[in-house]
């Protein structure tokens, strides 16, 4: 086995004290995310970014009101895919967010970024959202339908890499850390989500969904100092 660090979407406007979508504790983990990014067992470790266009679709304040509520309203978006077009999904709002090349799409400081071997910037199709590193919100896995959204084909970037396995960090844990994690295990690697190196947007309830959404899909949750780590080649 090899297995890879993903540590996803540590970024300012995740974070108190200014992020404009800030989750509680959010920079509580970088101690706990820089113990595992020096572990030596991992043979990749790649950090995304969540990276939206000023007029994202996930933006409550590009949608006229009153259906335009952050963190309530949701809107029909379309599948990109084509001939896909008819098929829709309803879409959460947020407040403006990790907007490419501005201060809020920065990694945290206190992430030690010296032994990243990838950045994956994700969420730039203006049209449509992107929570998992691997896949659009509709599930387009496809490089040529999901390539204006990220800018790297993960799925592959691992798998030539050897990976056969992930471990996943970051936030929010019951957004784009889980749909990150069952992601992978829908691309056949073996996941895993480190859960005291996670913080939620919805850290009761939404946690509780997230984890049952999790194991359902074959992702097991461990902890930073749990065996499945420990035990990984030095
Ligand atoms: C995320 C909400 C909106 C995340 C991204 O990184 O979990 N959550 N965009
Ligand atoms: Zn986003």
């Amino acid at each position: 086995m090899k297995a890879a660090l993903l540590v996803v979407d540590i970024q300012e406007d995740f974070c108190p004290p200014n992020g404009t979508l800030a989750i509680q504790e959010g920079r509580s983990i970088a101690p706990t995310v820089n113990s595992l990014l020096a572990h030596p067992g991992f043979t990749i470790r790649v950090a995304t970014q969540d990276y939206h266009p000023e007029n994202h679709i996930s933006f409550a304040s590009n949608h006229p009101p009153p259906n335009n509520r952050p963190f309530e309203s949701k809107v029909p978006v379309h599948n990109p895919a084509p001939g896909k077009e008819n098929e829709t999904k309803l879409q959460d709002l947020w407040p403006v967010h990790c907007v490419g090349g501005t201060k809020g799409a920065d990694i945290i400081p206190e992430i030690d970024q010296s032994n990243i071997d990838l950045y994956v910037k994700k969420g730039m199709n203006p049209e449509v959202d992107m929570y998992s590193a691997f896949a659009d919100v509709f599930g387009n896995v496809d490089p040529t339908i999901i390539g204006q959204s990220v800018n790297v084909d993960l799925r592959s970037f691992l798998a030539n890499n050897g990976i056969t396995t992930v471990f996943v960090t970051g936030l929010a844990g019951d957004y784009c850390v889980k749909h990150t994690a069952i992601g992978a295990a829908k691309a056949a690697f073996t996941s895993y989500v480190v859960e005291d190196a996670t913080r939620c947007v919805a850290p009761g309830s939404g946690w509780e969904e997230a984890k049952q959404e999790l194991r359902a899909a074959g992702v097991s949750l461990v902890r930073s100092d749990g065996p499945e780590i420990s035990g990984l080649a030095m």
